[in-house]
């Protein structure tokens, strides 16, 4: 394959609810789509990257930028280019692994459109549709979680994810299991808000029966979270902290982690993910797909991820309707047993509505090797 341009596009999609982490509230994304035109048909990708470097240090115009400077030239240059060489031509760079992952999966697309081959089968997946999970923002009082966390249950999820804080934890926590009953899976995330001092407070969530404690300490501190797994019964599951399978089996190693959240995004592309994933079967540490509040493209390509087989645990692939009154792509509904369908076609099995990308499109930029043409 030849890679003949990449268009950079940005769309802006209202949240249908604030949602808030301990690291800020969102209400409104601003995503980048990366389009690869090769000359075996186009492919999408979608760039995770929030508007403000706060989950981890990448940004949406600073991923558009590394991948317009410094990625395109390197690509372009190729006689020729298969996905599973964008990885290892891109490494030359360092960081800015969500901008490396949506150019990884731009070209995927396009070569397994052209081959015919979804995603899902490229990726070795073993089921034809995954458990869903709803991650649950943090909230101003109790009462609004109850009944958020109700409408989620009425509507089929079948794992409650609920965003943690100091001083918004153990009380609120208690308030769900007791209201959700024992027999309800939940789990929380605490986005990297709390220090190792804070292990005998955590341990209070012990008694909560949760499936695990997702990411309490900040991404680098690796002994850290080996500390509080020896005070706290429950679980802890890395996220941020896990940006590469190297990564991945050195916390398994270290035991700072028992179970992953895999994100594309932040370990640098779906390739690098089933990476993670066989490097955590390996080593029996089960781990399931993470979500960065992503259109039907990202979506689609989460699902076909979370088919593999060690993905055990319901994830973070919740339905469009959790995020988007309208999203990008036919909408991914929540079947009458609370599992989505993974999608089937050639390459992500899905595209964008063009009515929908034309009308939330907010620039569209196309680099070619001659040069760049379009708006920011
Ligand atoms: C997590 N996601 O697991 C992330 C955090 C997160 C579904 O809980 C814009 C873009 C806002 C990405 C807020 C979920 C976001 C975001 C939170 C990701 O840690
Ligand atoms: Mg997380």
């Amino acid at each position: 394959m030849k890679l003949l341009g990449l268009e950079l596009r940005r769309v802006a999609m209202p949240l249908v609810r604030p949602f808030r982490t301990s690291f800020g509230v969102e209400t409104d994304r601003d995503i980048l789509l990366v389009r690869a035109e090769t000359d075996a048909g186009d492919g999408w990708g979608e760039c995770v990257a929030m508007g403000e470097p706060r989950y981890s240090p990448e940004y949406v115009d600073g991923a558009q930028h590394v991948i317009e400077r410094f990625f395109a030239p390197v690509l372009f240059a190729q006689p020729t280019l298969a996905a599973a060489d964008v990885a290892a031509l891109l490494a030359v760079f360092e960081g800015h692994p969500m901008a490396k992952a949506a150019v990884e999966m731009a070209v995927l697309d396009a070569q397994l459109r052209a081959a015919g081959t979804s995603l899902a089968s490229h990726l070795g997946a073993v089921r034809d549709r995954v458990p869903a999970g709803v991650s649950v923002g943090i909230t101003d009082d109790v009462e609004t979680l109850l009944a958020q966390v109700e409408g989620y249950l009425a509507d089929g999820y079948l794992r409650i994810k609920l965003k943690i804080e100091p001083g918004l934890d153990v009380e609120r926590v208690r308030a769900v299991r007791d209201r959700v009953g024992p027999d309800v899976l939940l789990q929380v995330d605490a986005n990297a808000a709390y220090t190792v001092d804070d292990g005998p407070h955590l341990a209070a969530l012990d008694e909560l029966d949760l499936l695990l404690i997702e990411q309490p300490l900040p991404p680098d501190d690796i002994a850290g979270h080996v500390v509080l797994a020896r005070q706290v019964r429950t679980p802890i599951c890395l996220d941020e902290s896990v940006t590469s399978a190297r990564i991945a089996r050195d916390c398994i190693e270290r035991g700072a982690a028992a179970i992953i959240n895999i994100k594309a995004g932040r370990v640098g592309g779906y390739l690098e993910a089933v990476a993670v994933h066989d490097t955590c079967a390996a080593a029996g540490v089960p781990v399931w797909c993470g979500g960065m509040l992503e259109t039907g493209l990202g979506r689609a390509a989460n699902l076909a991820l979370a088919a593999l087989p060690d993905f055990t645990l319901p994830g973070d692939t919740s339905a469009s309707a959790r995020y988007w009154a309208t999203d990008l792509t036919e909408p991914f509904v929540l079947g009458d047993d609370g599992h989505i369908a993974v999608p089937t076609g050639p390459g992500l099995g899905v595209e964008p509505l063009p009515d929908v990308l034309d009308a939330i499109t907010t620039a569209s930029r196309w680099v070619r090797p001659g040069g760049v043409t379009g708006g920011p």
